[in-house]
């Protein structure tokens, strides 16, 4: 039987940056990542880091791919009225984000974990966790066509929204919180160089529309949509007509188009689990929480989850002393809500409301008013943007 002290289920953010924490810490992680290589590196997700999490990584030593090839930000654009409102976030703030796209992170952090000697198994899938009560909790999961156990001291279960971690949970033990929306956004990667320097956030009586990029030659747009509307119902033509019609505002400034290389449907939820640990499993990143991605956050958030976890598991096989690890949940969450808020919040005012009475709409084109008028409504947004403070106790 295979043994270490903590297995981490999931090579996405969380997993991987937490198995990199604790390795640096001198504890011994093995990665179990039902995916390919291949496939978790490609996957095209998430693509703006918070202040915080650049510093974050840079502190861990994974951070020099990022200072070359990612793209910093002093602002994003709000698109809505016929007109682009800028949010300087670095004056406003003093801080700027970086855009950097989640497969590059991940990149970044499979390949110090292997050059580190770090153990990850892909195509490992994980079918079940036993033993949650004792103090040798044990995994099963599929590797080579066989079926395999890997026993721990900890299981962090970093298996994203849909994996087998909370599940392994005994009824009650955990509350869950959720908000479903009556929209998802339709996802485009187009080869096609960005003509804008900052993100535009478009508010359309159509619907939403995000203008992002990747690299100086990939553009990632987003279109708010029906969440059971089918991607390959749009011609290219069609997308790029309404990318047009919500995202320029008549100042002149337009879109580049290119070979569209990719297209898929990004449902939208907010979910959050509560406590985050249950003895012996931590839950950490989209596992235990889920935020609609207008806010950006996902990432960021999987990315603190595990800054708080490392030290606490630390702490514990350092000293037995169990303070930080009982302290996880409490520390985390108090944050989680308020990205949680502010995601709620962005949605909410920048997308169209499908059920919006008269004074709905209003009240949102208020909203709009107010954060481009005033200063602080706009410090409050930036503030958000880059990443509310974390708190991690050593
Ligand atoms: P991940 O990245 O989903 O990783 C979980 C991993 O667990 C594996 N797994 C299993 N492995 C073994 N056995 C099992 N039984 C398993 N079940 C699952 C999965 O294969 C996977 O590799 O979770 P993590 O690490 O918590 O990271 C969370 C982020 O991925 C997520 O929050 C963000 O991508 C959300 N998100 C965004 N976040 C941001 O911070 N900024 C953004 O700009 C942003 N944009 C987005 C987003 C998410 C999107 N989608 C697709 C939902 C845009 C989109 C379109
Ligand atoms: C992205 O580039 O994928 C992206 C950027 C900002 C968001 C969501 C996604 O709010």
């Amino acid at each position: 039987m295979k043994r270490t002290q903590v297995a981490v289920i999931g090579a996405g953010p969380a997993g991987l940056m937490l198995s990199h924490l604790l390795a640096a810490r001198g504890i011994d992680t093995v990665i179990l990542e039902r995916r390919s290589r291949d496939y978790v590196e490609s996957r095209i997700r998430a693509g703006v880091l918070e202040h915080h999490s650049a510093a974050a990584l840079r502190a861990a030593g994974v951070g020099a791919r990022m200072d070359r090839q990612g793209m910093e930000h002093t602002s994003i654009d709000l698109a809505f009225s016929g007109a682009h409102h800028r949010i300087e976030l670095a004056r406003l703030t003093g801080k700027k984000i970086m855009v950097y796209g989640q497969h590059e992170v991940v990149k970044d952090l499979i390949a110090q974990r292997l050059a580190d000697a770090g153990e990850i198994l892909f195509e490992a899938d994980v079918s079940g966790i036993e033993g949650l009560d004792s103090d040798r909790p044990i995994i099963r999961y599929t590797h080579d066509g066989r079926n395999q156990t890997l026993t721990c001291d900890f299981v962090a279960g970093c298996d994203g929204y849909h994996g087998v971690s909370r599940a392994s949970v005994p009824a009650g033990q955990i509350v869950t919180h959720a908000r479903s929306y009556p929209y998802a956004w339709l996802g485009v990667l187009a080869e096609a160089a960005p003509t804008s320097d900052e993100l535009v956030y478009a508010r359309h009586d159509n619907g939403f529309a995000l203008y992002s990029m990747r690299s100086p030659e990939v553009t990632r747009l987003y279109l708010q949509c029906r969440p059971d509307e089918d991607p390959d119902a749009w011609s290219d033509r069609a997308l790029w007509d309404e990318l047009h019609r919500r995202l320029e505002t008549g100042d002149g400034w337009t879109i580049n188009e290119g070979p569209i290389l990719q297209k898929n449907i990004a449902p939208m939820r907010s979910f959050v689990a509560e406590p985050m640990r249950y003895r012996r499993l931590l839950l950490a990143g989209d596992a235990a929480h889920i935020v609609p991605p207008t806010g950006a956050k996902g990432m960021n958030l999987a990315l603190a989850d595990v800054q708080v976890l490392a030290p606490a598991l630390a702490r514990w096989f350092d000293s037995a002393d169990e303070t930080g690890l009982d302290a996880y949940s409490d520390t985390c969450l108090k944050r989680i809500w308020k990205v949680q808020r502010f995601s709620v919040w962005m949605t909410r005012m920048l997308h169209a409301q499908p059920d919006a009475d008269g004074f709905e709409q209003r009240l949102q084109q208020a909203e709009l008013d107010s954060v481009a008028a005033s200063d602080s409504a706009a410090r409050h947004l930036a503030e958000n943007y880059v990443g509310l403070p974390l708190e991690v106790p050593e």
